[in-house]
């Protein structure tokens, strides 16, 4: 680590009130330029004392930038983890604030819930399959508070991979009777098709993101418990929202979720 934890915890703090309040600040590397992934991830660290300071509690994990489509568009090459917390979630079929968020974008992922604890390295998409209770669709909404939605990837992990809100719903299903790599998703707004990718664009099976989060868990000394969210990353590009505009994302086999920005 290259900045000391009192710089640690200035920075966590810039970004939280970022995220609450919804405005941009500039790029956390363009002052602090020998910041290095660790010290973003410390910055995480921080934000999550804060959240569980503030009563929110965290369940489970992201992981973003795992498909070419993602990596191309944020013109990065390797996956960021961040944290999900309670306070992040919205019901389907609801609105979403869009007062409440900068400049968001949604993206429809495959979400796992663990009902036995995972640590790596070393698992398999074997062992993933067998600790997981069932897979459900899921529509992440990120929100960077970067302007332009322009960052490095140390800077964004500080902000905790852009995340902000996420929406669940469509069928849980047991992740043994799918096809992991070929399920097929639509994105639709307003009734117009958006996107559309198959599954396998997550590093070519969704639990491939669970094994490299538990890589990176790892070398921090974390696992992921029992009863674990974890997203794994969008399966196409993200699409811009704004006020008034309704989303459903369509997942083969698995239903659909559907919400509006308001
Ligand atoms: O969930 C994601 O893929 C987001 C990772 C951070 C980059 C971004 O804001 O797109
Ligand atoms: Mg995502």
């Amino acid at each position: 680590m290259n900045l000391s934890p009192q710089i640690i915890g200035e920075l966590a703090d810039r970004v939280l009130h970022a995220q609450d309040h919804a405005h941009t600040i500039t790029k956390l590397t363009d002052e602090h330029p020998s910041m290095t992934i660790e010290d973003s991830y410390a910055v995480q660290d921080e934000l999550r004392r804060r959240w569980i300071a503030r009563g929110d509690r965290v369940i489970g994990m992201k992981a973003g930038l795992t498909s070419k489509a993602k990596m191309q568009q944020m013109g990065v090459h390797v996956p960021s983890f961040g944290i999900l917390t309670n306070a992040m979630a919205r019901p389907e079929n609801g609105a979403i604030q869009i007062r409440e968020l900068v400049h968001p974008r949604v993206e429809a992922e495959i979400a796992f819930v663990l009902k036995k604890p995972l640590s790596g390295p070393g698992c398999s998409i074997e062992q993933v399959l067998d600790a997981t209770d069932f897979v459900i669709p899921a529509v992440e909404v990120i929100d960077s508070r970067y302007e332009k939605f322009k960052f490095d990837l140390i800077s964004v992990i500080a902000d905790n991979g852009s995340s902000s809100r996420y929406v669940t719903g469509g069928r849980p299903r047991d992740p043994r009777e799918l096809d992991l790599r070929t399920i097929g998703v639509v994105i639709e707004k307003n009734g117009e098709i958006q996107a559309v990718g198959a599954s396998a664009a997550v590093l070519n099976h969704p639990a491939n993101a669970i094994l490299m989060l538990l890589e990176h868990l790892h070398a921090r000394g974390e696992s992921l418990p029992a009863g674990s969210f974890v997203m794994t990353g969008g399966i196409t590009e993200a699409i811009p929202v704004a006020a008034g505009d309704s989303i459903v994302a369509r997942f083969q086999d698995m239903g659909s979720v559907s919400f509006r920005f308001a």
